[in-house]
């Protein structure tokens, strides 16, 4: 799936305007692959679906040592994340984000391709729960930590690696397996009424529970433990030159379709 911030359009009214409008837009736009990586040791830690913007930096969800927002608690306690995309959308209504993949198990993989204005939306933000826990995510802290592009659209981070020491405990919700994500009932939960920490030793009090994918949890992680990697492609849309091209493609074969009709006009009545 595409994610196209400007609708460059289909519609026939006017179709040269248009194509010189989508060529000027376009000039910073670009599609961006952006591929996710669960490099946990086999029966380790497992991740829900990456929430993910491309944004101007004014977005954050959540400082190390502050209480919880909403947003990141949404992250954090189930992974669907809708109070996170609701608030950047408020916060950045000009944003390309969207959510990558399903439940991501140790060695899996998943990707997706937006079209990216990188210009507007030159920071890279992103978020996704880190299962079996009660509120343990990955995401970054400051918004303006992750600057993909330069000024002139050149792509500048090549890979987002995250290691163990780098998971966050939300501080929401009481460490409880009964009531974790993946190894217990989701929709039980206590407050924590803590704050935003750095913590991946708590995954070892799941050790030896069944999961919701099968295995059975060992957590095997250390501090340095590569656990996932965001990694970023790069590759053009159609430069104006080939907008002008299809449009004066498009114009000859109407003008030619348009005589045709003419010609033929006294006895073809079902082109009229
Ligand atoms: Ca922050
Ligand atoms: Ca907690």
């Amino acid at each position: 799936m595409i994610q196209r911030p400007f609708p460059c359009s289909r519609t026939g009214a006017a179709i040269t305007t248009m194509f010189a409008l989508c060529a000027s837009a376009q000039a910073a736009v670009v599609d961006v692959t952006v591929m996710v990586q669960n490099l946990a040791p086999a029966s380790s830690i497992s991740f829900a679906p990456l929430h993910v913007g491309f944004n101007n930096g004014s977005f954050d969800a959540f400082n190390l040592g502050g209480v919880a927002t909403a947003p990141i608690v949404s992250v954090a306690e189930g992974g669907a994340g809708g109070a996170w995309q609701a608030a950047f959308a408020t916060a950045d209504p000009t944003a390309t984000r969207g959510t990558i993949g399903g439940l991501l198990q140790p060695g899996g993989a998943s990707s997706l391709t937006f079209r990216v204005d990188t210009a507007l939306n030159p920071f890279f933000t992103f978020g996704a729960m880190v299962v079996p826990s009660n509120d343990f995510f990955i995401g970054n802290d400051s918004p303006t930590e992750y600057r993909l592009f330069d000024a002139a659209g050149n792509l500048n981070v090549a890979t987002i690696g995250i290691k163990a020491r780098d998971i966050w405990d939300a501080g929401s919700e009481v460490f409880d397996p009964a009531a974790a994500a993946f190894v217990g009932n989701n929709g039980l939960r206590s407050d924590q009424n803590s704050v935003v920490a750095f913590n991946f030793a708590e995954f070892a009090g799941f050790n030896g529970l069944a999961t919701g994918a099968g295995y059975t949890f060992n957590s095997a992680l250390t501090a340095d433990s590569d656990v996932y990697r965001i990694s970023f492609g790069v590759s053009a849309v159609p430069e104006p030159g080939s907008y002008a091209l299809m449009a004066a493609g498009l114009m000859a074969v109407g003008f030619m379709a348009r005589r045709r009709r003419v010609g033929t006009q006294p006895t073809d009545t079902t082109a009229r």
